[in-house]
């Protein structure tokens, strides 16, 4: 056989740029591609590959998407500053960033490549794709939370894009002599054509065999169970009238989200445990049904990110339901040398807190419920840590499935070596809600408003000043105990002009929070927060 495909790379190009002469030629002219073709093979290729990926992780509930594993250990690279700038830029969007960033980058690389492999060398092209698979694999099989089977879905996405490489380029250099120019058009689309098809069935089927892992359907069959000791209904929420004010209790579905997973973790209570062990006297492991047969206590707990800045979102008041921690600590009979709990979660992270703040008496729970719901996917079904006055990243894990008995100098929580404090209580913190800053109002007297924090001691006092004036004492809203946030407000006849108004609040021992002014990192933003609004004439 001697057919046009089988030229010495080069020669095909050479036929092009000769003329038009050439391009009437049936031999010569079919065997070039047009440019854009190799883009739309390394699309195909990339779509092909992450399809098959998708579809591979149907197979076991561990399994990831590739893209999602190499995602994983970037954020487990991310430093305190660089969360911090993404939080700062893309707020709780910022995973929807990175997993945006991370496929237009593949996009362009995978363009590159197939232009590679169509007009150069397709062997470059599938030593690429193959390079591509093992960051995928090593991703999968490194990382926190690794599967033993993890890379499979990097391997068979690399096959998978390997063999839809091969076939693509076959397409932009026939076989046979007598298939002309249109043909070979209709010949790369149908190409591309079945390479969408194949990439989107393959998406499809992934995520319908994904649907057998969700945990949502489970958790929707939960009955929930009642609190020995179960809270008073809320009290009259003055957010209902006062509007623009922070809820006493913020629905879950406001509530703000933050963790490390790019995908959340679906547990099944058949196969949870939370396991107690490390320096203990009786290592213990409990069930989910068992956890919801002990003593169930209420509480009211705000919960805080330490990537809040002043006057930020990352913070919200919840009502609790669970198990407390200081029992099942007795259960197991801490032992005297350790001084840190070590909580883990199913999906890898870590967080670590003083055993002291499990035994000072505040009501650290394993949490079941939240605001009356069984604890949504997202906040950690099936059971999340709590533990009043402590930043979230140092207690608050979420899919919670041991906690550990060990020391602050043997072992330490994801974000500690990402530059964050080791010890991190949470700060006394005030926040206007309304107005907004930058806004303009109307003259009239208006409400400035808003809620306060100091989770352990409680808040004893709010006050506004208005630009260089004195501290004038706000009004508080109903109490729900000291571990939880306190509604403010201050009645301002607001005088025509530009203002600047800031708030502080003081904590249950009388101290009251500093005004000097911190970045998050890294141990929590200080600083009073300071809005700006213009009352007109
Ligand atoms: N498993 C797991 N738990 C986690 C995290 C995480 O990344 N993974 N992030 C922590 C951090 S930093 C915070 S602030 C809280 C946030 O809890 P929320 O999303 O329910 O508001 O969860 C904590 N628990
Ligand atoms: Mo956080």
């Amino acid at each position: 056989m001697n057919e046009p495909d089988e030229q010495p790379p080069g020669a095909a190009e050479l036929a092009t740029k000769d003329g038009p002469q050439h391009s009437l030629n049936p031999v010569l002219a079919p065997s070039v591609a047009p440019r854009w073709w190799g883009a739309v093979a390394g699309l195909g290729c990339m779509a092909v590959g992450l399809g098959v990926g998708a579809l591979s992780t149907g197979l076991a509930r561990s399994l990831r998407p590739p893209v999602l594993s190499v995602g994983d250990r970037v954020v487990d690279a991310t430093p305190a500053w660089l969360k911090d700038f993404a939080i700062a830029t893309f707020g709780t969007n910022d995973k929807t960033a990175l997993i945006v960033g991370t496929v237009l980058l593949l996009a362009l690389v995978s363009v590159l490549t197939g232009m590679v492999a169509i007009r150069h060398s397709l062997t470059v092209g599938l030593a690429v794709v193959g390079a591509f698979g093992l960051l995928g694999m090593a991703a999968a099989s490194f990382g926190r939370a690794s599967s033993s089977i993890g890379w499979l879905p990097s391997l068979l996405s690399t096959l998978a894009a390997g063999a839809s490489l091969t076939l693509l380029c076959r397409r932009g250099t026939p076989r046979s002599a007598s298939i002309g120019l249109v043909v070979g058009r209709r010949r790369l689309l149908t190409g591309a054509g079945a390479a969408a098809l194949t990439a989107a069935v393959a998406f499809a089927g992934g995520w319908a065999l994904r649907g057998r892992f969700a945990a949502d359907v489970e958790r929707a069959g939960i009955r929930l169970r009642r609190p020995l000791k179960p809270l008073p209904p809320p009290p009259a929420d003055p957010a209902t009238t006062l509007s623009g004010l922070s809820p006493l209790i913020v629905p879950n579905r406001d509530f703000y989200r933050i963790d490390t997973s790019l995908l959340m973790p679906a547990v099944t209570v058949e196969e949870w445990a939370l396991t107690l062990d490390g320096m203990v006297d009786r290592p213990q492991r409990f069930t989910y049904d068992q956890l919801w047969d002990r003593e169930l206590f209420e509480y009211d707990i705000t919960l805080s990110c330490v990537s809040n800045e002043v006057g930020g979102e990352l913070v919200g008041n919840a009502r609790w339901v669970g198990v407390r921690l200081d029992d099942l600590l007795a259960e197991c009979g801490v032992r005297k040398t350790a001084d840190q709990i070590m909580t883990h979660s199913v999906d890898g992270f870590t967080a670590g807190f003083p055993v002291e703040a499990a035994m000072d008496g505040r009501d650290a729970i394993v949490a079941l419920t939240m605001n009356g719901e069984v604890l949504p996917v997202a906040h950690g079904y099936p059971a999340r840590l709590i533990v009043p006055g402590l930043y979230g990243y140092v207690s608050a894990t979420k899919w919670l499935s041991r906690l550990e008995l060990t020391r602050f100098d043997q072992a330490q929580g994801f974000w500690i070596p990402r530059g964050w404090s080791v010890r991190a209580p949470i700060k006394t913190q005030s926040r206007i809600d309304t107005p907004i800053s930058g806004s303009t109002l109307p003259r009239r007297p208006t409400a400035i408003a808003g809620v306060a924090w100091a989770p352990i001691t409680g808040i004893i006092k709010v006050e506004v000043q208005l630009g260089e004036g004195p501290w004038q004492q706000a009004e508080l809203g109903p109490s729900l105990g000291d571990a939880a946030w306190r509604q403010w407000w201050f009645s301002w006849p607001a005088t025509p002009g530009t203002h600047l108004l800031r708030c502080r609040a003081t904590d249950g021992t009388g101290k009251a929070q500093t005004g000097l002014n911190a970045p998050p990192a890294p141990d929590g933003a200080t600083g009073y927060h300071t809005i700006k609004v213009k009352v007109e004439a």
